[in-house]
């Protein structure tokens, strides 16, 4: 077991040098959640109806904006008033990929203005590593973190190896912006404290038919040493109450994670 699975949320916040990494591991301990939900809904009313029945639940709100069909700028001050109200963090999983350059205008402008609004964001590292210094330039002075996408929870992915390698070292050297990662496991042996998220949880299935792999959430915290579950359709798509979904997920994730800090 790495020394940073041991320890608990607070014990990291307390040094962290990342300020949204700082304030996340707090939440977390405060609110006794290492769950993020990804609210992958197409209208806007649907989106925060669900947003504020789970909102008790989650230490991170994970958006896909882009998905929205009536998204307007009412629907991030709404989101951000949720986040206030119910103490969580808003991660809009865009999956930058671009040269610099771009990355700052799609990241900064456009429609969704995503720098404003979104705590963290993720990219993927295909581009090198020009894509974080353009987001970096934008992001940093506001206060914002970064999680680098080193691996995929779907079938078939490319990103493993000497590619997850790869970004585990552009993400030390860039470690005043990079946050974190989505990854399936801890990363052995890196210097900094890096937050590890993990998607494709779920306590009912194990796939979706289109290539997504499920594992349970003592599967990815106990086992694989991640820090957050990402679930999405396991909260909300069952048609139970996801209220009630959520709360399931955040009680099996902090079992998880309680069970691994008792391994001393
Ligand atoms: O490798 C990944 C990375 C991400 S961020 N696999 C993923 O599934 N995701 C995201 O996690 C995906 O875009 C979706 O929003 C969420 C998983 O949703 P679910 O409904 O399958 O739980």
């Amino acid at each position: 077991m790495s020394d940073i699975a041991l320890k608990t949320y607070t014990e990291r916040a307390n040094v962290h040098p990342n300020a949204v990494a700082k304030k996340l591991l707090r939440l977390m301990d405060e609110k006794k959640s290492n769950l993020s939900v990804a609210v992958d809904l197409t209208k806007k009313n649907q989106v925060l109806e669900l947003v504020d029945k789970i909102g008790p639940s989650i230490c991170l709100l994970k958006t896909h904006i882009d998905i929205v069909e009536d998204f307007d700028a009412d629907m991030v001050q709404q989101l951000v008033a949720l986040a206030e109200k119910h103490k969580f963090l808003i991660f809009e999983d865009r999956k930058f990929a671009d040269i610099g350059n771009t990355v700052k205008l799609q990241y900064s402008a456009g429609v969704y203005k995503i720098a404003s609004w979104a705590d963290i964001t993720n990219c993927h590292t295909v581009p090198g590593e020009g894509i974080i210094s353009g987001l970096k330039e934008v992001g940093l002075p506001l206060g914002r973190g970064l999680l680098l996408l080193a691996e995929m929870s779907s079938k078939g992915t490319l990103a493993t190896g000497s590619y997850t390698q790869a970004t585990l070292e552009l993400a030390e050297k860039h470690n005043d912006f990079c946050m974190g990662f989505i990854a399936r496991r801890r990363f052995p042996g890196l210097k900094s404290d890096f937050i590890h998220m993990t998607p494709g949880v779920g306590l009912d299935v194990k796939g979706d038919g289109l290539g997504q792999q499920y594992r349970t959430p003592e599967e990815v915290i106990c086992e694989s040493q991640s820090d957050i579950i990402i679930v999405g359709r396991g909260v909300y798509g069952s048609g139970r109450d996801a209220a009630q979904e959520a709360e399931r997920y955040r009680k099996a994730g902090w079992e998880a994670y309680q069970r691994r800090i008792s391994k001393q």
